[in-house]
């Protein structure tokens, strides 16, 4: 082969990894995923349990390609619905090149961690897990943290950052992944940051909004659908989206709609201003709350809600 033929082989030479990024709930997942992309592509919010399903998140530099997965919290399940959200963990953990081990700094492992421990340990030896100690900032005892959980499962790399404020280190745990990516066709388009689509990824940013507006139990008894989309045919009018806010009961409805729709239009309000930054398009944003009685234990709407299989 002439060196010419040799150079061009090089350069369509790719290599393509998958990355699962698991933990017990709200110790920072969905915030490093979208920290890795410099993208938001799952919601986030301060509630453990935000992330329902595994969303894959895309990046791609030159010749290289990391497919993220964000996995749910593991956690104790009480419902058909947490059922489905622990398998979507051990699912995605299936075929993947590397797995990210989130922990919560703040505090020593408690029993969900330890849950995760013994999931880690049924991967495959070859897989790498790296331990991503978050929340460093905001930690009084770092250290004696870290080492409890570095005697819980022994990761073959550990990472100490804050994966909401300290981009530096999101970016030096990305370009480390970039070169473990093994030799692979990529798997997405390199112009695609999420699998998921655009109405799927606006109901998760309403249903972000409602998570964080709402009390109790709230928070988990509510499904958002966004069932259209309009583009507008000239640019000065806002993007239409309608979004179903699914609840369990009669009086559910009336709390996400609040005295004198207050709640609903705070709601509202906050899942528009996102949606238009991260749209960098007006938008109007149409909701209407429908009782879907006790949806969480019923298998059509399950499935309907893409929360089975
Ligand atoms: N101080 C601090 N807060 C963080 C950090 N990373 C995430 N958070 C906050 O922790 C909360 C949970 O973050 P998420 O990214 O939704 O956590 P998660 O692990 O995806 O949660 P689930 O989807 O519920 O399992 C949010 O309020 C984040 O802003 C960090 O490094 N430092
Ligand atoms: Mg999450």
């Amino acid at each position: 082969m002439s060196d010419d033929l040799n150079e061009a082989k090089e350069i369509i030479e790719t290599y393509s990894g998958f990355i699962a990024i698991v933990g017990k709930p709200n110790v920072g997942k969905s915030t490093l995923l979208n920290n890795l992309l410099g993208v938001k592509v799952a919601p986030i919010s301060p509630k453990p349990q935000t992330t329902r399903t595994g969303i894959r998140g895309i990046y791609t530099q030159d010749n290289k390609q990391l497919v993220f997965i964000d996995t749910p919290g593991f956690h104790k399940a009480h419902d058909a619905l947490g059922d489905f959200m622990n398998r979507q963990v051990r699912n995605n953990l299936e075929g993947i090149d590397a797995t990210l081990w989130l922990v919560d700094l703040r505090r020593p492992p408690n029993d969900e961690d330890r849950s995760v421990a013994r999931l880690l340990k049924k991967i495959n030896d070859e897989v790498p897990i790296y331990l991503i100690a978050n929340k460093v900032e905001v930690a009084k005892y770092p250290e004696e943290a870290l080492e409890l959980y570095q005697d819980l499962f022994k990761a073959d790399r550990t990472y100490v950052m804050s994966a909401l404020n300290d981009v530096k280190a999101v970016y030096a745990l990305r370009d480390d992944l970039l070169k473990i990516a093994p030799k692979n066709p990529f798997f997405f388009p390199d112009n695609i940051r999420s699998d998921q689509s655009r109405e799927n990824w606006a109901g998760e940013i309403v249903r972000e909004s409602a998570m964080v507006h709402l009390r109790q139990e709230l928070p988990y008894a509510i499904a958002v659908v966004v069932d259209e989309w309009r583009d507008p045919k000239n640019k000065d009018e806002p993007i239409y989206i309608h979004a179903e806010i699914w609840v369990e009961r009669i009086n559910h409805r009336r709390m996400v709609i609040g005295r004198g729709g207050k709640m609903i239009k705070e709601i509202g309000r906050m899942a528009r201003k996102q949606l238009e930054t991260l749209l960098a398009a007006k938008v109007y944003l149409d909701m209407e709350v429908v009782v879907h009685k006790d949806w969480r234990e019923d298998m059509n709407a399950l499935i309907e809600l893409g929360y089975a299989g």
